[in-house]
């Protein structure tokens, strides 16, 4: 009998000797504030998807908050290792006081392909159809794990949220194609909804190759156990002296992965981009789920996610009760963290704490927890910077510039209420593609792409070294004497020509700070952008069909930068900044046109000089001000 005990207790011992670990170990949970499963749920197609189940002790009718995440799980909810739930919740993607105070029941799936979860994994896995032509897709998999946790997860009220932050964001979007019934909120914060027009992978056509190290992480195996390497430890050396991003990539085994061919191999905004697009599949389909989208106003990877859907969605009369959106002034995931200051502006309040207690606990307490007398927030909550003021109203203005502010840029690098003549002429600067103009200041830090590094905020960073460099075209206001209050997406108009057959236009909407602020020195003078963004020439008259530039012959470059709602400040200046580069993060242009960037050979990089027809450019703001003319109304 002792002896047929021990054997049970132990693992075999094929060599002799028994094992010190037990098939199967459980962690003493008899103290621990919650209950812990691990769970491998059934999929439609028979596969599995590993699931970390956190049930606060004694829970009865709780609701669920579910996250599906490329993250890890496991990691995500043992951040921290302890008893209390609340410390367990500290890791990625996780909320504690939201969602260990507000008793809910914390489930973590890892999705298809990746870390415990059987299956393979698609990067951005599309919606079945035609980039897809399997049974199974995010939308079916969220569907297969709701059905079986409403079945099996006996502490909940049968009530499903889904929450999660980028990816985890896009995960949550791809809920809301044929939903459970069971699925009652949804809360994609900075989703990553379009790839290729302004969140991760691409910008207007720049690809953002500071991503490969991302996709060589987690798309080369299923646990992340090969890493990116790079024998620099600055990412501008190394992305200069590889030439393009595609043979960056393929110098580290890079068309072994899957996703990384794709890119190669569509580089302009065709079909494989477009169907992927959840913004345009969403629009199609309409939203049947209350849903609150969360917005960064200084995202630095997907800018564009929310604001795209939420643009997709409000003229269905179908889907505008369920929409709701949020921005606030944070960086990529900022609104789940402390959040006080965004780079180093001051915000003059926790904004973090702001959203959690007084837009998301509400929402999901009137939805989740069979408690509609909860109040619901407005259907459009923004935070305006400058003013460091929360709004609140029904909808975004429409994205059509009215009422309209007009910023003509202007001779003697001026920037002004009045459209310039032809006698402006052009404001001129050469754009060397073996000297391209850094995002960062490389001297500060050098330039890495981790996250103890300056990207989470470089959106924030001071633009006053690019301002001084001569291939970077400065545009500024008088000193503001009223305030300049904007909204929505500001409208690039720009005329210019190139000496090249191809080129990026990168253009910088600037708050210039005045040059003493007292109550803190070191923002003398600052220089913050307020929204930015890059345009590839070749896609300025289609993003699907690029075409070459024709030297030497002024060409329109018109484009949307990132909604903004912002109020330029009495005695501060508005700047306008144009240049042709932002490197390492966007590869570079060779400035001479060649079928694929990816794969243009070094002879194909050479300066040119582009000129701005100055009587031709400008850039359009929604703005509420009262004001005619902020620049000369007497001070208030
Ligand atoms: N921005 C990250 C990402 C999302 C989707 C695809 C690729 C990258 C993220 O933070 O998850």
């Amino acid at each position: 009998l002792l002896l047929s005990c021990a054997s049970a207790m132990a693992s075999p011992a094929p060599e002799g000797i028994p094992a010190d670990m037990p098939q199967d170990f459980h962690a003493s949970d008899s103290s621990f504030d919650y209950i812990r499963r691990n769970v491998m749920i059934p999929m439609r197609d028979g596969k599995k998807l590993h699931t970390v189940i956190m049930i606060p002790k004694g829970a009865h009718g709780a609701p669920i908050l579910l996250t599906r995440t490329p993250y890890n799980a496991d990691e995500m909810v043992t951040h921290n290792i302890s008893g209390h739930m609340r410390s367990a919740l500290q890791g990625y993607d996780n909320m504690p006081d939201v969602i260990a105070d507000g008793g809910y029941i914390r489930v973590i799936q890892d999705v298809r392909g990746k870390y415990g979860s059987e299956g393979s994994y698609v990067m951005n896995r599309p919606l079945r159809g035609p980039l897809n032509k399997s049974t199974v897709d995010h939308a079916t998999d969220t569907w297969d794990t709701i059905e079986w946790l409403v079945h099996n997860v006996h502490e909940s009220n049968g009530k499903v949220g889904i929450i999660g932050v980028s990816y985890d964001g896009f995960t949550s979007m791809m809920a809301l194609f044929n939903p459970h019934p069971a699925l009652r909120a949804v809360v994609p914060m900075n989703p990553m909804i379009d790839g290729w027009r302004g969140d991760d992978w691409f910008h207007n056509g720049a690809f953002r190759q500071q991503m490969l190290p991302y996709i060589y992480d987690q798309d080369a195996t299923r646990s992340n156990t090969a890493k990116w390497w790079s024998s620099y430890h600055d990412d501008y050396n190394l992305y200069l002296d590889a030439v393009s991003a595609g043979a960056l990539g393929k110098s580290h085994g890079m068309d072994q992965i899957g996703f990384f061919r794709q890119i190669l191999a569509h580089p302009a905004y065709d079909s494989f981009w477009q169907d992927m697009a959840v913004d345009r599949q969403i629009a199609g389909y309409g939203l049947k789920v209350p849903t609150l989208l969360v917005h960064s106003l200084w995202d630095q990877e997907d800018i564009v996610g929310a604001i795209g859907t939420y643009y997709a969605l409000h003229d269905r009369a179908d889907s505008r009760d369920n929409l709701f959106l949020v921005m606030g002034p944070w960086n990529h995931g900022g609104e789940i963290r402390q959040a006080s200051t965004m780079g180093a502006v001051r915000l003059g309040s926790d904004t973090g704490a702001y959203f959690r207690t007084r837009i998301l606990e509400p929402f999901l307490a009137h939805y989740l927890k069979d408690d509609s007398s909860v109040p619901l927030p407005a259907h459009v909550t923004a935070f305006r910077s400058g003013r460091n003021e929360w709004e609140s109203s029904d909808s975004l203005p429409s994205q059509a510039c009215s009422p309209c502010t007009t910023l003509y840029l202007g001779a003697g690098h001026t920037l002004g209420l009045t459209k310039a003549d032809s006698a402006a002429g052009t404001e001129e600067y050469v754009s060397d593609p073996s000297r391209p103009v850094p995002y960062l200041p490389r001297a500060i830090e050098p330039i890495a792409h981790t996250p103890v590094s300056a990207w989470p905020n470089w959106l924030a960073s001071d633009q006053r070294e690019a301002s001084g460099r001569t291939d970077v075209a400065t545009f500024t206001s008088p000193v503001l004497t009223a305030p300049l209050d904007i909204q929505g997406l500001p409208v690039v108009h720009l005329t210019a020509s190139t000496t090249g057959t191809d080129g990026d236009f990168v253009v910088k909407l600037i708050d210039v700070y005045p040059d003493e602020v007292p109550e803190q020195p070191e923002m003398g003078g600052y220089q913050l952008m307020v929204s930015a963004d890059i345009l590839r020439g070749r896609y300025r008259r289609s993003i699907e069909h690029p075409e070459p530039i024709p030297a030497n012959t002024p060409q329109l470059y018109s484009f949307a930068l990132p909604v903004a709602n912002h109020t330029f400040l009495p005695g501060h200046r508005v700047m306008i900044q144009v240049q042709s580069s932002w490197f390492p993060l966007y590869d570079r242009n060779p400035q001479t046109y060649v079928d694929n960037i990816f794969l243009a050979p070094p002879a194909a990089y050479r300066p040119a000089k582009i000129s701005i027809d100055l009587a031709n450019s400008w850039i359009d703001v929604h703005s509420t001000s009262s004001v005619a003319n902020p620049f000369t109304s007497p001070r208030p």
